[in-house]
């Protein structure tokens, strides 16, 4: 399909190293992948649903062994270790392309050579990217043609240039001792052997678009940030974006797809989507920040998702949608996951494609679970009711508002906003969240999670502040205002005090009529806080002194966290930049 040489070239060693029975290049025709579900459906490697139902999904599983990222096993490859930084797992790359290749030699032998050409972003977009994945898994060829924009017209675009990403994925025999997924940042390679769970092998999305992309943004000057962008409408019809960084499990999807509380839709309020997990961004020719999502679908967590909780996302998986180790329904022959509904099947299986016992099911222990805790549907962004128009346009949106957050019962106020560029990134910089009963492990452990990244960021973390640091000082005045919000404080009881979902919306109003200089605020020790009256609580269920408790700023529990900040800061030794050490500094002795 090219002859680019260096795609000719690099598609040769691979074939040499791999030995497929077969090559078959990925065009994006329709013809093609329906070809490609029918062959999948016929081996058992997917289910096909309900066509009235569920038209266009299907329905997989992985192994017992393969369902979630392997932290423990992602390295970044950099030549030297301090590249990497002293977040990332780290190896030499030319120790770990020698262990990788003895794993992948050979390891196609019966099976196909897939290749997919794929554009991170709209096809032509001058802030998308490109990369080719070579799989032998029709899974990962048909999660692929959902979440990036494939086929013939990105190597039309790609042209003869070397700038292009490679990513080798071989299933092998899905065996976690041997399970690796590694980054090259200098060679824009990603190899991923013995897994077939998505995060692990859909390389466009967290490998490519935050891991590589992050050292490339470093490099070239721009961002690959793991944020959702949502667009707000006022009643005037002006749209304002936000981009906002929150660690797993802090409700990023829910945030990005959210329906705003009827009094303020009656207004015209609404909020389209742009993204829900990633955010490229650049410096655009009026000086402004612009964003694009790079991803052309979701991979989202299915339990808990519903009609109350994520209305616009459940109907984005009601056609043309991969689901992985959700329940099957065998009475409709659907799809079932924890928290879809309170109707639990009675003629059902499992993830594990068992027959499940609804009447075992108990909500505190997993084991008795229909759908793993990590299932999830791969589905098309077009699906979704309140995606935005400047979806496909290349040229992204531009960002009046950068929000950060985490889960902290006790902690950071409901909402506040930094006192400079440098202090938001003092503020990314410590972000954190607090464990909860979902996950194992003890209950309430800060995890310091700097901008979401800590998975995710491809090079040394004290250059990634730097990083940011240099884009404040390039945007000037036209940097977007850095906010931080938690919706999860809790009473003594440890009940949430805010409602959150849609009445986030409350916040967001707040946060733009600052970017616009029409909110008053209160400064304090960590920025501007609003004042109780600044939050429009028209129709909640909620006392002004309820709000005056979740805006609090408790000095002692911040003096707690300040030192925690310096313990966090002492694993980055000489490349935390000075101004971040400052912040610290000035906080502290603010609270003094
Ligand atoms: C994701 C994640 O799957 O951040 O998006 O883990
Ligand atoms: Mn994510």
């Amino acid at each position: 399909m090219t002859d680019n040489k260096t795609v000719v070239k690099w598609l040769n060693e691979v074939k040499e190293l791999v030995c497929p029975d077969k090559v078959v290049w990925i065009d994006g025709s329709e013809e093609q992948l329906e070809e490609l579900r029918r062959e999948a459906v016929q081996s058992g490697e997917m289910i096909k649903l309900n066509e009235e139902k569920l038209p266009g999904c299907y329905l997989h599983r992985t192994l017992p062994n393969d369902v979630a990222r392997v932290e423990d096993r992602t390295f970044i490859c950099s030549r030297t270790k301090e590249n990497a930084g002293p977040t990332n797992n780290w190896c030499d790359p030319q120790e770990m392309y020698t262990k990788l290749y003895n794993i992948a030699r050979g390891s196609y032998k019966g099976r196909t050579m897939y290749i997919i050409p794929y554009s991170m972003g709209p096809i032509g977009s001058p802030i998308a990217k490109i990369g080719i994945e070579v799989t032998d898994s029709i899974y990962v060829v048909l999660n692929m043609a959902i979440m990036t924009r494939i086929g013939e017209k990105v190597l039309e675009v790609l042209g003869d240039s070397n700038d292009w990403v490679r990513g080798l994925h071989c299933k092998c025999n899905v065996d976690p001792e041997n399970r690796y997924i590694c980054h090259f940042p200098e060679d824009n390679t990603i190899i991923s052997v013995n897994s077939a769970y998505g995060g692990n092998v859909l390389l466009g999305k967290k490998c490519f678009a935050l891991r590589i992309a992050s050292y490339q943004g470093w490099k070239e000057g721009w961002m690959a940030e793991h944020m959702l962008i949502l667009g707000l409408q006022n009643p005037k019809g002006e749209v304002k974006y936000i981009a906002a960084a929150f660690p797993s499990a802090c409700g990023k999807t829910n945030l990005a797809m959210l329906i705003p509380p009827e009094y303020l839709r009656k207004k015209g309020y609404k909020i389209w989507t742009v993204g829900d997990d990633i955010a490229w961004m650049k410096i655009g020719a009026d000086g402004r920040l612009y964003a694009i999502n790079p991803e052309n679908g979701f991979f989202g967590v299915a339990p808990g998702t519903n009609s109350h909780s994520n209305f616009n996302a459940l109907e984005s998986t009601k056609k043309n949608t991969i689901f992985t180790n959700v329940a099957l329904n065998l009475d409709d022959n659907t799809v079932w996951w924890e928290g879809l509904n309170k109707d639990l099947p009675q003629n059902a299986l499992d993830w594990k494609g068992n027959p499940w016992d609804a009447s075992k099911f108990d909500k505190a222990d997993k084991s008795t679970y229909a759908a793993h805790p990590n299932s999830r549907f791969t589905a098309p962004a077009k699906n979704c009711p309140c995606i935005s128009e400047e979806f496909d346009k290349g040229e992204g949106v531009p960002i009046s508002a950068i929000v950060f957050g985490g889960r902290r019962a006790k902690c950071a106020p409901l909402v506040y906003q930094s006192k400079s560029w440098e202090n938001g990134v003092f503020i990314g910089s410590a972000m954190a969240s607090e464990t909860t009963a979902a996950a194992a492990g003890a209950v309430g452990v800060v995890r310091r999670d700097p901008m979401a990244m800590l998975p995710f960021c491809g090079y040394n973390m004290g250059d990634y502040f730097r990083h940011w640091l240099d884009m404040g000082k390039k945007l000037g005045d036209k940097a977007p205002k850095i906010f931080n919000v938690n919706w999860f404080r809790t009473d003594d009881d440890g009940n949430f005090i805010w409602p959150g979902f849609g009445d986030n919306m409350r916040v967001l109003n707040w946060i733009i009529d600052r970017c616009e200089g029409k909110a008053d605020a209160k400064e304090t020790a960590i920025g501007y806080v609003p004042r109780p009256e600044d939050i429009d609580l028209t129709d909640l269920d909620m006392d002004i002194d309820t709000l005056k408790g979740i805006l609090a700023v408790d000095k002692d529990v911040w003096k707690k966290e300040a030192a925690e900040i310096e313990e966090h800061y002492k694993k980055f030794g000489d490349k935390l930049p000075q101004e971040l050490r400052d912040q610290l500094n000035e906080l502290k002795a603010k609270l003094n």
